[in-house]
């Protein structure tokens, strides 16, 4: 694959790679510019879902109660999109870095599975997947991107199945919530990539992180509302980001062994 050119902020990169040398305890948190180069569209860019899609009429149980067809249309061509996006190099890094913490976390907003299809087995997804669906009424759980026709009803008890994700207004899988929660109170390096920090609970990790003393590192070509926080700041793509950072930080902790 061409290695994406874009301009660097070597010493922002140095400073990233300084703090990742030295933790011991690394959190990657990831939101949709994580996996905007793998062609999965993010919520809140110009050109984003959200300008085209209001998410309280497809994103909310109230929505999904009033017409779950229109919802389905939606999580159809979402899933259906879905199937033709692979991880990228970025994930792939990722996946490889578990092997070099002692501790290694990634937390994911992402519904699309990416991170696991790259290789990653920590993974804590904080807003559920796009290719699980699930029934309203018992625990039955149908895995896998297929066509499951307009509306699909659960074939034990004959309720609407729903997308297995987080809507607004819902909580967050509580296992995998108060795991984020201890991760990002306990970790030293904090890196937040590509998300827009304004959703919580979400948001709040990286919040948690800084108040506890961890060195947050952001990854993303805009700034947020926590980029106040953050101690470095790369302005670019995560892939190509995390290109630099992997190259660099492998090359000096190769060169302390
Ligand atoms: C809860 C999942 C409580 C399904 C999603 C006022 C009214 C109503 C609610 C609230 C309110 N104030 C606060 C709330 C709570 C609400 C919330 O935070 N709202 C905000 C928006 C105001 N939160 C909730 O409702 C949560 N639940 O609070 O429950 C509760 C209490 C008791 C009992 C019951 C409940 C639930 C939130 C879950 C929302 N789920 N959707 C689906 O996908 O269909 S939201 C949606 O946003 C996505 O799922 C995503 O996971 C999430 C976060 O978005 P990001 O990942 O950050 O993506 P975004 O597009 O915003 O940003 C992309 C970023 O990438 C940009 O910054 C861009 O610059 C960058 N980028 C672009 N390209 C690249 C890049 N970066 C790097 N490289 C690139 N190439
Ligand atoms: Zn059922």
């Amino acid at each position: 694959m061409a290695r994406q050119h874009s301009i660097m902020d070597v010493d922002q990169l140095r400073a990233a790679a300084e703090l990742l040398i030295r933790a011991r305890r690394v959190v990657l948190s990831t939101g949709a510019g994580m996996s905007a180069e793998s062609g999965v569209p993010t919520f809140r860019d110009a050109s984003g879902m959200w300008a085209r899609f209001n998410p309280e009429e497809l994103a909310t149980p109230m929505a999904f109660a009033r017409d779950p067809h229109k919802v389905w249309d939606w999580y159809r061509a979402r899933r259906a999109a879905l199937a033709k996006c692979n991880p990228h190099d970025g994930h792939r890094i990722l996946a490889n870095w578990e092997r070099r913490f002692p501790e290694f976390d990634v937390i994911t907003q992402n519904v699309d599975g990416l991170h696991h299809r790259a290789g990653s087995t920590r993974v804590l997804e904080l807003h559920g997947r796009l290719d699980v669906a699930r029934c309203v009424a018992c625990p039955r759980q149908i895995a896998g991107l297929e066509d499951l026709g307009p509306a699909p009803k659960c074939p034990d008890c004959d309720h609407w199945l729903r997308p297995g994700v987080v809507w607004f207004h819902e909580s967050l899988p509580a296992e995998a919530l108060e795991a984020a929660e201890l991760a990002a109170a306990q970790c030293d390096v904090y890196v937040s990539v590509g998300t827009s920090s304004v959703v919580y609970p979400a948001a709040g990790l990286l919040e948690t992180a800084y108040a506890a003393g961890a060195s947050v590192i952001e990854i993303n070509p805009t700034p947020t509302p926590c980029s106040g926080m953050a101690k470095v700041r790369l302005r670019n793509s995560a892939r190509a980001a995390l290109m630099e950072l992997d190259q660099l930080f492998s090359r000096t902790s190769d060169g302390d062994a």
